[in-house]
This record gives C-alpha cells, structure tokens and sequence, in this order.
C-alpha cells in the first residue's frame, strides 16, 4: 500500500475515542502550553536501534553501529537536533531482533528504529513496527518486498533486484558470458531474493543456468556444490551469500581450480571477504551506492573521520547507516517535534536529500531511488569494474 494512504481504519478508531471521551464527559490531561515548537529550540528525540552485533555476522552491525554513532556525534554537534541513540544487538537472529525491537517501542520516548540488519529479521519486526506505528528504516535490508510491509517501514539501502542486474550485465559483457551457474543460501531471505534476482536476470538474458545449488547458513563445506558446478564450465557464477559463507566459497572453489568471476549481492560487499578470502576474492563482482574511493569531499571527510575514530576504512555498511540518521535528523527538523507520525510523514517529504551516498528520496513505497556502481575484488580491493 502507498505510504501517503493513511490507515481508514485507525482513523475510524481515532474517531471512536474521541466519541467516546466526550461523551463519558472527561477530558484528556492539558499542561496549557502548547506543544508547538518555538523558533531555534533544539528538538530531542530518542531513536532505537537493533543491530546484528555479536555472531558471525557482527563485522555489519559494527560498521553499522559506527556509522550511526559518527553521524549522531555530527548532528548533534550542529545544535538543531538532538539524537540520543539506544542500541540493542539482534545477534542476526529473528526472535532476537523480534524482543528487542518490542522492547524499544513499547518506549514511548522512542520517537524511531534503525535496522535490524537483515532482511530476514526485518521480516518479523517490519510488521509489527508498522502495527505500532513507528517509523521503521533498515540501512542495510535489500530483499525484495521491505518497504511494502507496511506505511512505517523504509529502507535507505539499494534492493538487490537493482544491484544485481547491474553487476550482471557488466559482468556478462565483459566475459562475454553464455553459460551461469548459481549458488544460494536457501535459509535467508535476504540470500532467496537475491536468487530470486539471479534466475531473472539469466533468464532475461537468454544465459543457459547449468545448474543451481544451495546451501545453509553457517555451511563449512562446499566441495559437493562446487565441483558438480566444475564440472559443467560455466563462464560465470552467480552467487547469493552473506560475507561470512561467501568469502568461504570463494576460497574453496578457487582451491578446486575454479577461476571464473563471480557475481555477488549485497552481502558480498563486505571488506570482510578479502579478510577472510585473501586472494581468492579477486574476481568478485558486486554493484553498491557506496565506493570509498570517489572524490567526492564529501566522502573523502566522512572516510577521514571515520578512519580517525575507529581505525578502519568504512565500508558500504557504514556508509548507509550514517546517511540514515542524517534522512531521519532532516525528517525530525520538517516534523518539527518528535512524533512518530510526523517523522513518518516527513520521511516521506524529504526530495533529494545530499548524503555520502548521493542524493536520497523515497518512492511512495519506502524504498530508495539510487543507481549503483558497480566493482570488482583486483590485487585484494575492491574497485571500479570497466
Ligand atoms: C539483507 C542484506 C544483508 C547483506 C545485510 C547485512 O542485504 O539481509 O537484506
């Protein structure tokens, strides 16, 4: 549903209430003074945030966490809004992001939430944030379907479905590529809709898939996927992981003599692949709103801060995440207080907003309009794929 489309129903409900109060004859609770912000006050607001902090995924909500944390310091310093962060760790796990979640929006201080980090646990906290009525915005989810869970929830970071044609297309021309292989994590939403996307694409294409293999979260061993896919010469692979198993394909396969690039999604855009993979990551292909090594001022500010305060480049995780607090810094000034529904509405208002990523809006759905760039892994980093 259009998020400009608010709820008929809670509308009929608000009405109901109002009925009824002045019918019983009481009144609600007035200080006298008006709610309506005065000209330069600063407006306060507490937003929640669930990240995966801990587990073998926590390098996203660390780079995550220290985007919000970089921006909050900025923002705040700038005297007009004032952010207090409250920051729970979802350990990647659904009932964990789940209890956290609850947990900060049952707080009525709590004006918004960031994250959680995966689309897989944004797919049980998304509707019961929308349920709720708070405004709801993942920096890194990229699955398909997020935003339209509901009028609160928005993402600021690029689906896969536009990510990957991108790389695929690049990719295909290149290497003039006729054959595909895919390989996919087949517990993850974020994974499923990624080869959601890759089938697609291929198909789209007129590419031949050779074969299509799965896998599961927290996999050590590839070898069966691997050499069945060795064995049928594809000139590309396509595949959708987090860092964590992607970065262990990667070496596996290239430990069976499998030296044809691979195509990866959101996941893969991790420095943590060429960490764990070393040089069998070259070769990885990936589309992202994010490259570190732009001229932009902007970015090259933002990545000097970033490296003084945590000793470590930002990456596309970071990245989001500082942007995000910037969209919702931007919303709180428009709404001019925090108010759940203001900030949700002003969300929607913001045109072009000028972040390290580029300029941001919303569609009417909640997602973002942004086009990626697209790079490869060469000499153990990541750059520009021409
Ligand atoms: C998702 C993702 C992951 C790569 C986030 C870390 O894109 O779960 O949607």
């Amino acid at each position: 549903m259009s998020k400009l489309l608010k709820k008929p129903f809670l509308a009929i409900t608000v009405f109901m209430l109002a009925l009824l109060t002045a019918c019983s004859g009481k009144s609600s609770e007035t200080t006298g003074e008006s709610n309506t912000p005065k000209e330069g006050d600063v407006i306060n607001a507490k937003i929640g945030v669930i990240s995966y902090m801990t587990g073998p995924g926590a390098a996203y909500g660390e780079a995550i966490t220290n985007g919000f944390n970089l921006a909050q310091k900025e923002i705040n310093e700038k005297g007009e809004v004032h952010i207090d962060l409250v920051i729970e760790d979802s350990a990647g796990k659904q009932e964990q992001a789940l209890s956290a979640a609850q947990k900060l929006m049952s707080d009525d201080s709590i004006v918004a939430l960031l994250g959680p980090t995966l689309s897989t646990e944004m797919n049980v906290v998304g509707p019961e944030a929308d349920l709720n009525g708070i405004p709801i915005m993942g920096t890194s989810t990229t699955a398909e379907g997020i935003p339209q869970i509901g009028e609160y929830v928005f993402r600021n970071s690029i689906p896969e479905a536009l990510a990957i044609p991108a790389a695929v297309k690049k990719a295909v021309d290149k290497y003039d590529v006729k054959k595909v292989a895919i390989l996919y994590g087949n517990d993850d939403v974020f994974t499923k809709s990624g080869f959601d996307t890759m089938k697609k694409v291929a198909e789209d294409m007129g590419l031949e898939i050779t074969t299509i293999e799965t896998f599961q979260k927290g996999q050590a061993d590839y070898n069966a996927q691997l050499t069945k896919i060795k064995g049928q010469n594809p000139d590309l692979i396509l595949a959708s992981a987090l860092y964590n198993e992607g970065a262990v394909i990667m070496d596996q396969a290239r430990k069976l003599g499998i030296n044809v690039p691979f195509v990866g999604g959101n996941g893969f855009n991790s420095p943590q692949v060429i960490e764990i993979a070393g040089d069998a990551a070259n070769g990885l292909i990936v589309a992202t709103p994010w490259f570190g090594e732009k001229e932009d001022p902007k970015v090259q500010e933002f990545n000097s801060k970033y490296e003084s305060e945590y000793k470590k480049k930002p990456d596309q995780f970071a990245a989001q995440a500082y942007d995000a607090l910037y969209l919702y810094a931007e919303a709180l000034k428009n709404a001019g207080e925090a108010d759940r529904d203001k900030v949700k509405d002003a969300l929607l208002e913001i045109k072009d907003l000028e972040g390290i990523l580029g300029k941001f809006s919303f569609d009417k759905d909640g997602d973002v309009v942004m086009d990626p760039t697209v790079l490869v892994i060469e000499g153990g980093k990541f750059e520009i794929f021409e």
